[in-house]
């Protein structure tokens, strides 16, 4: 039996959700074209009852902290560097292969790790051969893996590499669980996901879903949640025109939670302002980000 945790590292916006999502077969973790979506250390374990348990970890893009909720984000990614048995370093083909390298050095990683050059599916030959070239010889990309998470090319020879390098032990959750997060934090989060790809500027960077209220009835689940934003302004973009933006928030939310609950629900949503609650603790802890 072969039991181990496998930690997914890069910049924002890299596909490190949308890797640990091909790699589960489920979609764990909410992705956007923005930054900073990802903002807690996300596990998923991938079973094979006998054989082996991956215990996969998305984490938040390295960014330098700017508020406390920046802090709380990279505090998420140290617990990562620390228990990782394996890392993935995944980079974006198109993304600045430098930046990327300094990256990578700066984890000073003492664990095996695989060099991940995600996103082929967006660069032609040219600028496979000039990455491959580029990270030749780096301490951290002595495996590297070319994939398209997104496609799904590639995932399978990884998931081999990863189980060759995976150590021997003992499962560590039972082998029916797929996460060891609460279904209130994937609700929060697929209401968030929402907020990403419906919403421009700053807000998505400004807003917090809180869960309130997750009950059981008789044939469907109510759930009430807030929606956190910074200023007043923001909560009247949030709303829209007579409430037709957060209808849409609510609609496409309920459809995703639906799914993932495989239940109906009725699903309350709230605008809440809480100005600078990226810097207050005591907020913070309220919405989830210890
Ligand atoms: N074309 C292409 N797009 C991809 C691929 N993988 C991810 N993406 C897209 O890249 C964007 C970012 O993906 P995420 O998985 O959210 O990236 P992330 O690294 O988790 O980002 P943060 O959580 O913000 O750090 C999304 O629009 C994805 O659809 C890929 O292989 N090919
Ligand atoms: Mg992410």
């Amino acid at each position: 039996m072969k039991a181990g945790f496998v930690n997914i590292f890069g910049k924002p916006n890299a596909g490190k959700s949308t890797l640990l999502n091909a790699l589960l077969g489920e979609k764990l973790a909410i992705v956007s074209p923005k930054v900073q979506t990802t903002r807690h250390r996300i596990k998923g374990f991938l079973t094979e009852p006998g054989q082996y348990q991956v215990i996969f970890s998305d984490t938040p893009g390295i960014i330098d902290p700017k508020y406390k909720l920046h802090e709380k984000m990279m505090q998420a990614v140290k617990g990562a560097l620390e228990d990782a048995d394996v890392a993935l370093l995944i980079a974006d083909l198109n993304d600045d292969l430098n930046e990327n390298d300094q990256l990578f050095t700066s984890l000073k990683l003492n664990v095996p790790s695989i060099l991940v050059l995600n996103k082929a599916d967006r660069v032609n030959q040219k600028r496979f051969e000039e990455a491959k070239n580029f990270f030749a010889g780096r301490s951290y990309g002595k495996k590297i893996s070319v994939i398209s998470a997104l496609k799904q090319d590639g995932v399978n020879e990884l998931k081999e590499m990863i189980l060759s390098m995976l150590p021997e032990g003992e499962p560590f959750y039972n082998e029916d669980d797929l996460t060891d997060l609460p279904t209130k934090f994937f609700v929060s989060e697929i209401i968030r996901e929402k907020i990403y790809f419906l919403l421009g500027d700053e807000i998505p960077y400004h807003s917090a879903v809180l869960v309130n209220e997750f009950k059981e009835k008789e044939s469907l689940i109510k759930i009430q949640a807030d929606i956190i934003v910074q200023r007043e302004s923001q909560k009247a973009i949030m709303l829209g025109d007579k409430g037709s933006m957060i209808k849409q928030i609510g609609t496409t939310a309920r459809e995703d939670i639906e799914k993932f609950l495989g239940s109906k629900i009725f699903l309350q949503l709230f605008v809440k302002v809480r100005p600078k609650w990226r810097d207050n603790d005591i907020q913070l802890k309220e919405y989830g980000y210890h």
